[in-house]
């Protein structure tokens, strides 16, 4: 399946990304799973003002297939990462309101990270 060739190389890819940050376990990717309600979300705001960074590196729980929504009000660039398996990379722009949705498809620990600003903004912990 095209399907997962792709997903190998998002992971292969991920893992290349990955160097220089902080580093999590590596575990097989899994394909996508059935996305639960809407109303089931994890939002997560995040704010960055005048170099200040919030929050910071929050513990959350989530599951595994779980919709979760970042919001973003930024006044600066900067380059959202999320250390799952594939891992995401979102960039900031300057603006109010930015939302970044994403599901976790393997359990674990997830740090979500601004590069830029070189600060863990949340650390999930994701449960099967
Ligand atoms: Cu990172």
């Amino acid at each position: 399946m095209s399907s997962v060739r792709r997903w190998g190389a998002l992971v292969l890819l991920g893992g290349l990304l990955a160097t220089g940050c902080a580093s999590s376990d590596p575990a097989p990717a899994t394909s996508t799973t059935a996305v639960a309600g809407a109303s089931d979300s994890l939002v997560i705001t995040v704010r960055i003002a005048a170099g200040v960074v919030s929050p910071a590196d929050v513990r959350l729980e989530a599951r595994v297939g779980q919709p979760i929504e970042i919001v973003v009000d930024s006044d600066t660039d900067d380059e959202l990462h999320v250390h799952a398996t594939p891992d995401r990379t979102f960039p900031i722009i300057p603006g109010a309101g930015q939302r970044f949705r994403f599901t976790v498809d393997v359990p674990g620990r997830v740090e979500i990270e601004l590069h830029h600003a070189r600060r863990t903004v949340a650390t999930l912990l994701v449960r099967g």
